[in-house]
C-alpha cells in the first residue's frame, strides 16, 4: 500500500487532522497485513468512477483504494543534526511514498506563535530546509562508497555518481532535488536511496476559516506557489478542526455547510483525493458478481504487473486480458455484450494499463 507522511512543525494540527482523517478509517480487521500502529490509519480513496461501477454491476461489495497516513511528530529547527528526535522522524518520512506538509495558517490566543504572526512562507522553509540538510548529510555518507565502486571501473557506479554528485550540488543551493527533472533511467538509478526532497510533497495551509480573507488567502497561496515552484493543485487550504467538528453531522448538513465556504476552504474528501492524486498513480478496475474493486498502479506499469498484484495466480498463468476504459463500459449492458460488439480491447503482458481502465484477466 502507498503512504502518505503528515509533515510538520509542532502545534500546527497534524495530529488533530489525523484523528479527523482517521475517523473514517477503515476496518483495519478487513485487512489482516496491514500492522496496528497508532499514529498509522488507512483511508478510502474516494471514487466516483467506482461509484458509477458499482450502481451499473451491482455486486455485492465494493473496494475502494486505499492509502495509508502516518502522524509524524513535529520537526523543529536542526532536526538533521537530532535536535528533538530529529532522527528518528526523518527517518519515518524516508519510509512513506509522499509527503503532506501541514502549515499553520490560523491564529489562536492561547498557542502564541513563537514568530508572533502568521508566516507560512518561512514556516515551510524551516521545514524543507531539514529535509534538504538531511538529504545532503545522507549523500555525504554514501558518496565516498559509490566513488569506491566507480573508480574500480563499476559503469552503474559511475552514473550513479554522476547523478549524486548533481544532487549535492543542487542541495548546497538549498533546493530540493523535486526541482530536478530525471529521466526514468535516472530515476531507478537512485530509488533505493529514499530522498526526503524528491518525495511528492502536498503544501496543506489549516486555516480557520472566519478568521482570514478569501483575498489574503489568495494572495499567501500565490506566494506560496511562486516561491516553492509548486502547482495549483498542490496546494490546499483546509480548516482542520472545523472538518473535526462537522465529522459529526449527517451528510446533508455538511454538505449546507461546505457549500456556504467552499470558495475559502477544500473538504476532507479534496484532501484525501489530492494526497492520492500526488503519487501519481493510475487506478484500474476488476469485478465479478460478489465485487468490484479499485487497485492502485504506478505509471507506465505493464499489465503483468497488475496481475501480480491481484494474485499470483493470475501472474503466473496469464494468457491475455481484456480491457475496456470504465466510461466506454457504461455504454454496454454486460461484458458479454461489450465484448460481442467488439468494445474490449484484447492485450498481452507487455500492455500498459492506463488509468481508468477495466480489466478481465485470462488464465
Ligand atoms: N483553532 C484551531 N486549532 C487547532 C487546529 N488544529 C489543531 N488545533 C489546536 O492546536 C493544538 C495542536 O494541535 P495538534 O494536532 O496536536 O498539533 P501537532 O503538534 O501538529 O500534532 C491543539 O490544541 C489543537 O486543538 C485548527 O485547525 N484550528
Ligand atoms: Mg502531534
Amino acid at each position: 500500500m502507498f503512504s502518505i507522511g503528515i509533515v510538520g512543525l509542532p502545534n500546527v494540527g497534524k495530529s488533530l487532522l489525523f484523528k479527523t482523517l482517521t475517523k473514517k478509517e477503515v476496518k483495519v480487521s478487513n485487512y489482516p497485513f496491514c500492522t496496528i500502529e497508532p499514529n498509522k490509519g488507512i483511508i478510502e480513496i474516494p471514487d466516483r468512477r467506482l461509484d458509477l461501477l458499482f450502481e451499473k454491476i451491482k455486486p455485492e461489495k465494493k473496494i475502494p483504494s486505499m492509502i495509508e497516513f502516518t502522524d509524524i511528530a513535529g520537526l523543529v529547527k536542526g532536526a538533521h543534526k537530532g535536535e528533538g528526535l530529529g532522527n528518528q522522524f526523518l527517518e519515518e518520512i524516508r519510509k512513506v511514498d509522499a509527503i503532506l506538509h501541514l502549515v499553520r495558517g490560523f491564529e489562536e490566543k492561547n498557542m502564541p506563535l513563537s514568530s508572533g504572526g502568521i508566516t507560512p512562507l518561512e514556516d515551510i522553509k524551516i521545514i524543507n530546509l531539514e529535509l534538504i540538510l538531511s538529504d545532503l548529510a545522507f549523500l555525504e555518507k554514501i558518496i565516498p562508497k559509490i566513488e569506491k565502486e566507480a573508480k574500480r571501473g563499476n559503469e552503474l557506479f559511475k552514473k550513479k555518481l554522476r547523478i549524486l554528485n548533481f544532487f549535492k550540488e543542487t542541495l548546497l543551493k538549498e533546493e530540493p532535488l523535486s526541482n530536478i527533472f530525471l529521466t526514468k533511467e535516472q530515476k531507478e538509478l537512485v530509488k533505493e536511496y529514499h530522498f526526503l526532497t524528491q518525495k511528492p510533497q502536498l503544501i496543506v495551509l489549516n486555516i480557520k476559516f472566519n478568521q482570514i480573507s478569501l483575498e489574503n488567502l489568495k494572495k499567501i497561496k500565490k506566494e506560496i506557489i511562486k516561491e516553492f515552484k509548486k502547482e495549483e493543485s498542490e496546494i490546499l487550504t483546509i480548516d482542520v478542526r472545523f472538518e473535526n467538528e462537522i465529522l459529526e453531522f449527517e451528510k446533508e448538513e455538511r454538505e449546507e455547510f461546505l457549500k456556504e465556504i467552499k470558495e475559502k476552504i477544500d473538504s476532507l474528501d479534496d484532501l484525501i483525493s489530492s494526497s492520492f492524486k500526488i503519487l501519481n498513480l493510475i487506478v484500474f478496475y476488476t469485478f465479478n458478481e460478489k465485487e468490484i474493486r479499485a487497485w492502485e498502479l504506478e505509471e507506465e506499469t505493464s499489465i503483468i504487473e497488475a496481475a501480480k498484484k491481484i494474485h499470483t495466480d493470475f501472474y503466473k498463468n496469464f494468457i491475455r486480458a481484456e480491457v475496456i476504459n470504465w466510461k466506454d463500459f457504461l455504454n454496454y449492458r454486460s461484458w458479454n455484450e461489450a465484448k460481442e460488439k467488439g468494445a474490449l480491447n484484447i492485450v498481452g503482458k507487455d500492455y500498459f494499463l492506463k488509468d481508468g481502465e477495466i480489466i478481465y484477466i485470462k488464465v
